[in-house]
């Protein structure tokens, strides 16, 4: 119970530069971001990359390979690949980078659904780039393709031939039966690293009542091998983190999830989140792991078996 994991997820493939300036989208801003998160606390950082130019999502190998090896040179941070990429992205293309990188850990996620960025459109006056208001209003008609088929080969691929292990990112708590249900078939090994993840219009809603449920349905589907962490979409993300600290639960932080550091208020790095979140959960009395501790946990091959 005592000990908590602070990951912190860096830019995304949710926002875009319209919404904030301080949003990292070249490899300087996403190395010095990652930094000050991991030097605030986070022991993990969760990573997806950009084009420098245009900050759009990118699964490019060698966007990431920009940053990646300064990260990892700087820092002991576990390195967490995005395989969920944006819903644009063909599941080829997300994979791409974390198999080049063959890192310590990827995300998951557990179904396919809607992934609606829309409403976000209605906000914004001024467009920095071309590419995201279509970007943002065709999420009305696009579906985050994670058919058990797909979750297979991301599996074998990423797990089975590259000794990564996962962040499963469950949007609902269907997302938990199909965590078991790999379990099952003997792909995924305990102990599971659950993500809950709470607003994203076509997931489950941030309301405290659906995480208690989907950790009550957790606990009965993977009793004591697996643990949770919980993030939640924009203005939700600490009241729900913070509750997830509270049940014994881990911590997801960053400006992937949300741009802001208080009402009304942008964050200008991600580090800002880190260090607000890690001020909660020690108030909470928890006490928050280093890198290498966290590899233990989650049963790492070590940053020594990656090829960044
Ligand atoms: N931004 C989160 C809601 C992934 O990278 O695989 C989803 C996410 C997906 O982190
Ligand atoms: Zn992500």
């Amino acid at each position: 119970m005592s000990k908590i994991l602070i990951t912190c997820a860096i830019t995304g493939s949710i926002h875009t530069p319209s919404m904030s300036p301080y949003l990292p989208v070249t490899a300087d801003e996403i190395t010095e971001h990652a930094l000050g998160a991991a030097e605030a606390g986070a022991a993990i950082l969760h990573l997806h990359a950009r084009d420098p130019a245009t900050g759009q999502p990118s699964a490019a190998p060698e966007h990431f390979m920009a940053f990646l090896p300064r990260i990892k040179q700087a820092s002991d941070a576990v390195l967490n690949i995005s395989t969920g990429g944006s819903a644009v992205m063909t599941l080829d293309d997300r994979l791409a980078a974390p198999k080049r990188a063959e890192p310590e850990m990827c995300s998951l996620n557990m179904g396919t659904m809607n992934f609606a960025l829309y409403p976000a459109a209605e906000r914004i006056t001024e467009w920095k780039h071309d590419w995201e208001k279509p970007f943002l209003e065709n999420s009305d008609d696009l579906v985050f393709k994670n058919t058990p088929r797909d979750m297979t080969r991301i599996l074998t691929e990423m797990g089975v031939e590259r000794g990564a292990r996962f962040e499963f990112e469950c949007y609902d708590v269907s997302h938990l039966y199909m965590l078991r249900h790999f379990a099952d078939r003997g792909l995924v090994k305990p102990p599971f690293f659950i993500q809950f993840v709470f607003g994203v219009l076509g997931g489950i809603g941030p309301d405290p009542e659906n995480l208690m449920h989907m950790k009550l349905i957790a606990d009965k589907l993977f009793g004591d091998n697996y643990m949770f962490s919980v993030l939640a979409a924009g203005r939700h993300q600490t009241p729900l983190v913070t509750m997830s600290a509270a049940m014994g639960g881990h911590v997801r932080v960053g400006l992937e999830d949300s741009l802001m550091i208080a009402r009304g208020q942008l964050a200008k790095t991600n580090a800002e989140q880190v260090v607000k979140i890690r001020r909660i959960v020690e108030d909470l009395g928890r006490e928050v792991v280093d890198a290498t501790e966290a590899r233990a946990m989650l049963g790492l091959k070590g940053a020594d078996r990656t090829a960044i």
